[in-house]
């Protein structure tokens, strides 16, 4: 029961809930190997939500700039494998929201805690705009923000709680959007966090 946010952004509302404590269990073993961390920004800041990458491609940052890479900076290793059912389920989620075929090449997953954040922003590193980004929001829920094509179009709020999965892509694929500070509060599976995946086809 997909419900459409604007042309190409279709949010299917607990479209995870069945695997969520399988995904959750997953992304421990992942920071077990690739461990979670506050990426630096370019300007210099620490990224308030933590962050880890599995699959063939990581996107990182630190004062060179954003970009992907096959390699942990931290670890100096390739990043963990992206789990099969991780990559089959992107693929499920995407062909509901229209686009088939979708195989994503790298995952990102964020972990916000209380006061965490992200501010308006494109996601913009990848080569093929065409390709969706499908994002899966598990724990606490959180308020997220969905703009326009330029940065001072006002963006509408979305709550987003565990289980749910947003696919982005045809005329939203380049909106900006950001996550307002997670707000303290306990979920019986994620404890006192919020964590997103967005699976990507960056290369
Ligand atoms: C809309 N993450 O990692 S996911 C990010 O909740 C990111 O952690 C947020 O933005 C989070 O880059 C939001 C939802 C999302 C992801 C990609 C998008 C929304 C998007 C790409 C285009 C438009
Ligand atoms: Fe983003």
């Amino acid at each position: 029961q997909p419900v459409c946010l604007a042309p190409g952004a279709m949010v299917l509302p607990r479209f995870a809930l069945a695997e969520a404590s399988a995904l959750l269990a997953a992304i421990d073993r992942i920071a077990s190997r690739a461990p979670f961390r506050h990426m630096e920004t370019p300007g210099g800041f620490a990224m308030s939500a933590a962050m880890t990458n599995c699959g063939p491609l990581g996107w990182v940052s630190d004062r060179s700039g954003y970009r992907y890479q096959p390699d942990d900076p931290l670890t100096g290793e390739p990043w963990p494998v992206l789990p099969s059912q991780w990559s089959e389920f992107a693929q499920r989620a995407a062909a509901q929201a229209g686009f088939s075929g979708f195989a994503a090449d790298a995952c990102l997953v964020n972990r916000y805690q209380p006061g965490a954040r992200m501010s308006l922003h494109q996601d913009r590193n990848e080569q093929d705009f065409s390709q969706p980004i499908v994002s899966v929001s598990l724990g606490l829920t959180v308020t997220f923000q969905f703009g326009g094509l330029r940065r001072a179009d006002t963006p509408e709020k979305v709550i987003l709680s565990h289980g749910d999965v947003v696919v982005w892509g045809g005329p939203s694929r380049l909106r900006y959007h950001g996550v307002l500070p997670l707000k303290p509060g306990y979920h019986p599976q994620a404890g006192g966090c919020r964590y997103n995946l967005t699976f990507r086809r960056a290369g």
